[in-house]
């Protein structure tokens, strides 16, 4: 990555009517949260099916929550990035913009971020397996094993888990804001998972100008137009535009 790609990163979101960002794990990863895929992430120590799946949570909640109740501990000490509050800047300074997220920490939303769209969820809310009431416990301590007040039934973490269909409502929005963009950032996913991954072709065939920034190749980078590799924290503040 030399200065002239920053440079004409930072030239082509000054030009750009519309910018779409797709965000995944690594915007965090400078924040202290441990991305899922990569050298510590958190799939190694874990089998993803068993634990971000519904059969694996049927099989064993416990161990679930145990998981997704150590995530939260860690989300509570973490606060967003320089890489976050960039995208705040960003949405204040290009006509339409919009953000769409892979990961379920709102980090970008207790950045500022507005126009957000969480494709798998969120970990704060809990929906309740046996009546679905949804719950909003953002910022609490969960016990080990959380029933329904109502009908005690388990909670569940109001994620999208492996198998499971996304929000339509966040997908079309994401389909939208993918299809009017000039612009398409990739930040901090190693577009892997699916559907979301494919976004990044939507945005390529509908002409968008797609940048990529990672410390590392993806799954995509064949058909990015300009590649950033570093840490999204260090990189997107240097392409705000004035
Ligand atoms: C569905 C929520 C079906 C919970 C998550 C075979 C081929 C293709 C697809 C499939 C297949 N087999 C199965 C599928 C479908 C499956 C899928 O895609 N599997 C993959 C693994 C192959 N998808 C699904 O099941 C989806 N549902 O398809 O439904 C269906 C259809 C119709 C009707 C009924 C059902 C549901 C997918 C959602 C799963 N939920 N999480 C939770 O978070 O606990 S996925 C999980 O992975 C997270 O959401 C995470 O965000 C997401 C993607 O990972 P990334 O965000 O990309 O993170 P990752 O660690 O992988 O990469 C981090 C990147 O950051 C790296 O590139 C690294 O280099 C970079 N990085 C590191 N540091 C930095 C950095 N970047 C910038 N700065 C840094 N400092
Ligand atoms: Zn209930």
């Amino acid at each position: 990555m030399t200065k002239d790609d920053l440079a004409r990163a930072r030239e082509w979101l000054a030009e750009a009517q519309s910018v779409t960002v797709l965000t995944g794990a690594g915007v965090s990863a400078e924040s202290g949260i441990a991305t899922f895929r990569g050298p510590g992430g958190v799939w190694e120590k874990v089998n993803p099916m068993e634990l971000a799946s519904s059969e694996g949570f049927r099989r064993d909640p416990r161990k679930v929550w145990a998981w997704y109740n150590a995530r939260r501990r860690q989300l509570l000490e973490a606060r967003p990035n320089p890489g976050h509050y960039a995208l705040v800047e960003l949405e204040k300074r290009v006509p339409c913009f919009g953000l769409i997220t892979q990961n379920v920490d709102r980090l970008h939303q207790a950045a500022g971020s507005r126009n957000v769209v969480e494709l798998h969820g969120n970990i704060w809310e809990v929906r309740c397996t046996g009546c679905g009431r949804l719950e909003d416990r953002t910022g609490v301590e969960l016990p080990d094993e959380p029933h329904c007040d109502h009908c005690g039934a388990w909670l569940r973490p109001n994620v999208v888990w492996f198998g499971e269909e996304l929000p339509s409502g966040a997908w079309r929005l994401a389909e939208e804001w993918t299809r009017r963009a000039d612009v398409f950032l990739v930040v901090g996913t190693s577009a892997e998972v699916w559907p979301a991954a494919g976004l990044i072709y939507l945005a390529k065939d509908a002409g968008a100008k797609i940048i990529e920034i990672n410390p590392e190749d993806t799954a995509a980078t064949k058909v990015v137009d300009l590649a950033l590799r570093g840490p999204s924290g260090q990189i997107l503040p240097q392409i705000v535009p004035a």
